[in-house]
């Protein structure tokens, strides 16, 4: 059973991924998405901006997939969110979350060392409003092993943390 923040969130994540504000999650909305992060992370033309839009739109394809349409609407998309990903607790973000939040990753990692140096994730934490020191916060936070870089399981953790209510970084936008 889903708690009021939890529901408050995938309410959040539905009015925020319905980029053209149409009362309905289609594939637009997450192409045009995708095209936005692409650029605040200023990796246009990049072969990881194009898997990052390839795992934008396998999110799309396993919700739609789930819901049993490409155009979901407030209800629908609230019902497979609970029922894909919240209610499935870390094998739900795994499944649904993680290869995108992989593609960030690989996009953000110019020193290719497979983690996210407190500078590569500045561009995300400004893309999301967080800077100066309430970003060096948020690092901190999200670095849960203190090695002093974000591993994928850790911003993995993180996505899912938000949506649980456990934590205020909202690192996929608000
Ligand atoms: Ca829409
Ligand atoms: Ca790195
Ligand atoms: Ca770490």
């Amino acid at each position: 059973m889903a708690t009021t923040k939890q529901a408050d969130r995938l309410e959040e994540r539905f009015r925020l991924w319905d980029r053209n504000g149409n009362d309905v999650i289609e594939r637009a909305d997450f192409e045009r998405e995708a095209e936005d992060i692409i650029g605040r992370l200023n990796a246009e033309g990049t072969p990881a901006a194009a898997e990052l839009r390839r795992a934008y739109l396998g999110m799309f394809d396993h919700l739609a997939g789930a819901a049993g349409t490409d155009r979901m609407d407030r209800d629908q998309f609230l019902r497979v969110a609970e029922q894909e990903i919240i209610s499935r607790g870390d094998a739900g973000f795994a499944a649904v979350v993680q290869p995108t939040i992989q593609a960030m990753v690989n996009v953000l990692d110019r020193d290719g060392d497979g983690e996210v140096s407190p500078e590569e994730m500045s561009l995300w934490l400004a893309a999301i409003g967080l800077e100066g020191d309430v970003a060096d916060r948020a690092f901190r936070e999200l670095d849960t092993d203190g090695s002093g870089k974000l591993s994928v399981g850790e911003l993995v953790d993180a996505v899912r943390d938000y949506h649980l209510g456990r934590n205020e970084i909202p690192l996929l936008g608000r």
